[in-house]
């Protein structure tokens, strides 16, 4: 593929940012190093395997639409994620969900599932070179019906999700280990109520017992590394979520675990970004689920807005880039699959590409020199800078569509591939 070098466009953009300090081959480099963990959950509307063209929604997870293509066996599942990869450009992982293994024929309940059943994905991912990440599925499951699964009073339940989890990070250190990256677990139920909730104080212990269990069995950390993933409230926990934000912070802090911050589980004015600076000087480390909230925590495709923006540039200038995992948390049955995928992993590294395109130094130098106007009219200026050349340039030495080739990519897929499924 021919780079913008040739058209001598790079070349100019280049030389525009360097006028203010800013190396975009220093940016370039740095980008192609920052994995992104594509979730397999966005190409099947959260059905998983357990049970053939089941869609595992509950616990506050809504999948909306029903258009045409989605993936109805993991062989489909791995050609879709292994076309999106030809169009994302970078370091890939993979986020698997437990519901996701190859169970065959019988019916492999939660607390029964085995490092044999997702061979078939370690296997995979060798062969690609990827790590995978991996989540216990603690929802849409008739003994999480009543809404609690590791919080619940019911002592049968609540053993039977902790197996679960407990056997979910077994699968994780097992993946972490055969694919030589450690595999970032992640721990999200979806406890809570949906009115007023007196004992909420009883809920809470409860989790964290169950917590407790579940990590005594230790891994070695360049095996696997436990999240646990906060939430404000769901669809049917309105009014009470048991792993609340403060309940996990803590648990994190205490525990020496890792917090996920899934960017639609706040109130809806809240900036995830903000947090990233106040939880980093307590934390070594943190997972993301970038998502797009609409109104509540509809999990919209992720694309380049302000809440990206503002979380990228965040996410550049703590100097923290290594410790903080970024995944992917968001499903839309209403568009094309690989489109989505592709349109939220392509507008998350946009967003940090932007980010390391950005003269942090200078702003920062304007700051505190008290020259706030100029730190105000630089990041103004910024906005008009050539960034998409850079972009495009970086995608094409990559080897993959520039922005002008993505739509036509992903439609040429659906007309080969996509739409013959029924
Ligand atoms: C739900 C959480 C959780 C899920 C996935 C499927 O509110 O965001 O991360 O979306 O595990
Ligand atoms: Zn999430």
């Amino acid at each position: 593929m021919n780079t913008f070098e040739d058209t001598g466009a790079y070349r100019w953009a280049q030389e525009a940012y360097a006028a203010l300090g800013v190396d975009t081959e220093a940016a370039i480099a740095r980008l192609q190093t920052i994995p992104i963990s594509l979730h397999c959950w966005q190409g099947d509307d959260v059905g998983g395997f357990e049970t053939p063209g089941a869609t595992l929604s509950g616990g506050g997870i809504q999948v909306t639409g029903n258009y045409p293509g989605k993936a109805r066996s993991i062989k489909e599942l791995q050609a879709d994620i292994e076309k999106v990869y030809t169009i994302i450009p970078g370091v890939h992982r993979l986020n698997l969900h437990a519901s996701y293994g190859e169970f065959g024929d019988t019916f492999v309940d939660r607390d029964q599932i085995e490092i044999e059943h997702f061979t078939v994905w370690v296997e995979w991912a060798k062969r690609l070179g990827i790590g995978v990440d991996f989540n216990a599925t603690c929802f849409s499951h008739p003994k999480a019906e009543d809404g609690f699964t590791l919080a619940s009073k019911d002592p049968e339940i609540r053993a039977f999700w902790i197996e679960h989890v407990k056997r979910a990070r077994k699968i994780a250190a097992h993946f972490g280990k055969e694919l030589g990256t450690p595999s970032v677990h992640n721990t999200w139920i979806p406890d809570g109520s949906k009115d007023l909730t007196i004992d909420k104080t009883g809920y809470r212990e409860l989790l964290k017992e169950a917590l407790d269990e579940i990590f005594a069995v230790e891994y070695p950390k360049a095996y696997l590394k436990d999240a646990v993933e906060t939430k404000l409230f769901g669809i049917g926990s309105e009014s009470f979520v048991v792993g609340s934000h403060e309940f996990y912070m803590n648990y994190a802090i205490r525990n020496d675990k890792m917090v996920c911050l899934d960017l639609g589980h706040f109130h809806p004015t809240e900036q995830i970004a903000d947090k990233i600076s106040a939880m980093m000087v307590f934390s070594d480390e943190m997972l993301l689920h970038v998502s797009r909230p609409m109104r509540w925590d509809s999990d919209h495709v992720v694309i380049l807005n302000d809440d990206i923006i503002y979380l990228t540039q965040e996410l550049v200038r703590c100097g923290k880039l290594d410790q903080i995992h970024i995944g992917l948390d968001f499903f839309d049955a209403t568009i094309n699959r690989a489109g989505a995928w592709v349109t939220g992993a392509r507008a998350t590294q946009k967003g940090l590409l932007m980010a390391l395109l950005e003269p942090t130094g200078l702003l920062k130098e304007y700051e505190e020199s008290g020259n706030l106007y100029a730190r105000l009219g630089l990041l103004e200026q910024l906005k008009s800078m050539p960034f998409g050349i850079i972009w495009d340039e970086f995608c094409a030495r990559e080897g993959v569509c520039r922005e002008s080739e993505v739509i036509q990519e992903v439609l040429t897929y659906e007309q080969q591939v996509l739409k013959e499924r029924t």
